[in-house]
């Protein structure tokens, strides 16, 4: 297992607000490198897989519900510790907690709609770059 890389997505009310290209360079200019990366938009299963740790949640539904309300982009990100880095530079899953100058405080609405997604540790941003991308659309 690659313990270099971690997996995000910038989800649907971000995608929609117009900020792709203020969080992919805030992403670069943090040291990542994208090593993979594309605008697709996940179906209830996908999102259902995706999120199965929460299958049991009270939010589970409108979890699945908001993943696939819009596009998303997907990409594979590298750097050194880039699982804990990248989670250091989205900020707390809820934005009215997290810290200023992270992706959430900047752009997310809500602890529901809150803009990107962040591997939680290196077997789960491998499980994840598995899911969305296979081995010719890494580089
Ligand atoms: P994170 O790892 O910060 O993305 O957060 P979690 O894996 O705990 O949660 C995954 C997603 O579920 C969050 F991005 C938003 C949603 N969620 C809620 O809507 N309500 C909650 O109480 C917790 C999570």
């Amino acid at each position: 297992m690659k313990t270099n890389q971690t997996f995000t997505m910038i989800k649907p009310d971000a995608v929609a607000n117009g900020h792709i290209g203020a969080i992919l360079n805030k992403i670069t200019a943090a040291g990542f490198r994208i090593s993979a990366l594309k605008m697709t938009q996940l179906t209830t299963a996908d999102a259902e897989a995706f999120y199965a740790v929460h299958n049991e949640r009270p939010f589970f539904g409108e979890l699945v519900s908001f993943m696939t309300s819009g596009p998303i982009v997907a990409a594979v990100l590298e750097k050194e510790n880039a699982v804990n880095d990248f989670r250091t530079l989205i900020g707390a899953t809820n934005p009215a907690e997290a810290a200023e100058g992270t992706i959430r405080k900047l752009y997310a609405t809500s602890m529901g709609e809150n803009a990107v997604h962040g591997s939680d540790s290196d077997e789960n941003a491998a499980i994840e770059i598995a899911f969305h991308f296979s081995g010719r659309e890494q580089f």
